[in-house]
């Protein structure tokens, strides 16, 4: 019984070291709050995804994901068709087209798109 028991439990470590969580950092074209949102959503529903995190500084896409679910080329897909560069996979256009306008190429060059509202006392 012992003997049955250890295997056991060393058959469900191995099963957890194939469902190994990995981490992916893609390089996005998000400028604002929006897309942080937006890209965040949407990459939490794909399949294997564990947690997502856009930062607006480094445009940098940080993804957790289980090894065995997905991977990330996959990964990199997804945020295309949200309508977003990812390293150097391009956009889709059609999604890229129903992006909010604030989320679009030199949509608002007067802004900080990283706190998506005007600068101060930058002489404007
Ligand atoms: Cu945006």
């Amino acid at each position: 019984m012992k003997k049955i028991m250890l295997s056991l439990i060393l058959a469900s470590f191995a099963f957890l070291a194939n469902a190994q969580i990995k981490t992916v950092a893609i390089k996005t074209s998000a400028i604002c709050e929006m897309c942080k949102e937006t890209l965040e959503r949407d990459l939490s529903f794909e399949k294997g995804v564990k947690s997502v995190n856009l930062d607006l500084e480094t445009k940098v896409l940080n993804i957790a994901y289980l090894d065995a679910k997905t991977d990330p080329n996959k990964l990199r897909t997804r945020v295309t068709k949200v309508g977003y560069h990812a390293d150097s996979l391009r956009r889709d256009p059609k999604a890229y087209e129903k992006l909010d306008p604030c989320c679009k190429d030199g949509a608002h060059p007067e802004m900080d798109h990283s706190k998506h509202k005007k600068k101060k006392g930058d002489g404007k």
